[in-house]
């Protein structure tokens, strides 16, 4: 089975280690969210690109969530003598990844092909596909003005109220080369526990890509990154309540309607279910909190086996 899942970070990575562990790699692309993607220190940091990589070749901070596992931050200290940024951690290990894909992209490379080379370097076995080339950034607004996502969110902890949300740059880009064929010739497509606003939002954004989803034979799952009426990390509560949608799975159904067919919901959130079924799609009721490898992976067979 050729499975196409659309990701964000750290939630994602968790469900995609499972689904690598369950499938022939070969047959699982992923496509990734680059509307976080940030120019620190002059350098083209994609965090949930390097975050995926990092997770699915066993160098993920995992107390973190991002960064390289094992790193220390001599640059960034050096860079506070300096007087320098300071607000966004780069490992020292991490920076390495930055360095190497700004030089790639100044000398012409796209973000695909560096994604492409990066990976391979570092033992990725599954596709992983940026979701454009072409820069879509997410912006928050806020009582302050608009802000980008790393400024929200790592600068500002995302505690500052969001009055709106808008993917600068989507209207012109063009989803990465190989992403609306993965989407087109999947025999599932799996939207992974990620935060609908920023980090899936942002795919759908780019022209093309509801259209492949919705015209698609492929099976389309979800599986819900909301949990007893919070998000399971990250503000995608507080996000999805400025853009009106509940902080429930049925928030989530709607987030994806009309091109989902099955949503994965908690146990605990099985009250859901017929709503969930008014809006179109299927309820799957299972546990998909991740908190271990083994719940990785109980998650990515039910969700192989919710899409057979
Ligand atoms: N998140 C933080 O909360 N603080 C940081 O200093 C930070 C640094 C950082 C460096 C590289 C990288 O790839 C990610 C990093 N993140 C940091 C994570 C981050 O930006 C967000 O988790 C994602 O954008 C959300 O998906």
């Amino acid at each position: 089975m050729r499975v196409t899942a659309l990701a964000g970070g750290t939630g994602a990575a968790k469900l995609l280690r499972g689904l690598a562990a369950c499938m022939h790699p070969r047959d699982l692309t992923v496509v990734a969210n680059t509307g976080d993607d940030a120019e620190i220190w002059g350098l083209h940091v994609s965090p949930d690109l390097d975050t995926l990589t990092y997770a699915l070749t066993g160098r993920l901070d995992l107390a973190r969530g991002w960064g390289a596992a094992d790193d220390t931050f001599h640059a960034l200290a050096a860079m506070g003598t300096l007087g320098g940024e300071t607000w966004f951690r780069l490992g020292d290990r991490d920076l390495a990844t930055h360095i190497f894909r700004t030089r790639a992209l100044r000398a012409g490379v796209t973000l695909t092909g560096v994604t492409g080379t990066i990976g391979r370097a570092l033992g990725l076995r599954i596709r992983l596909l940026p979701m454009s080339d072409d820069p879509v950034r997410t912006r928050l607004q806020t009582a302050d003005g608009w802000a980008s996502f790393q400024d929200y969110f790592v600068r500002g902890r995302a505690r500052t109220q969001v009055l709106g949300i808008e993917y600068a740059g989507a209207e012109k880009a063009t989803a990465g080369p190989a992403v609306l064929d993965a989407i087109h010739t999947a025999n599932a497509i799996v939207v992974c526990p990620s935060n609908p606003v920023t980090s899936i939002g942002p795919i759908l954004s780019v022209p093309g890509v509801r259209e492949a989803l919705a015209q698609t034979n492929a099976i389309v799952l979800a599986v819900s990154p909301i949990v007893s009426g919070a998000a399971v990390s990250g503000p995608a509560g507080d996000l999805m309540r400025a853009c009106g949608l509940p902080v429930a799975p049925t928030g989530v159904a709607r987030a994806y309607t009309p091109w989902v067919d099955l949503l994965v919901i908690d146990r605990g959130d099985a009250g859901y279910s017929h709503p969930i079924l008014e809006l179109g799609a299927e309820p799957v009721v299972g546990d998909i909190l991740m908190t271990d490898r083994e719940s990785e992976i109980a998650l990515a067979r039910l969700v192989l086996a919710s899409v057979a």
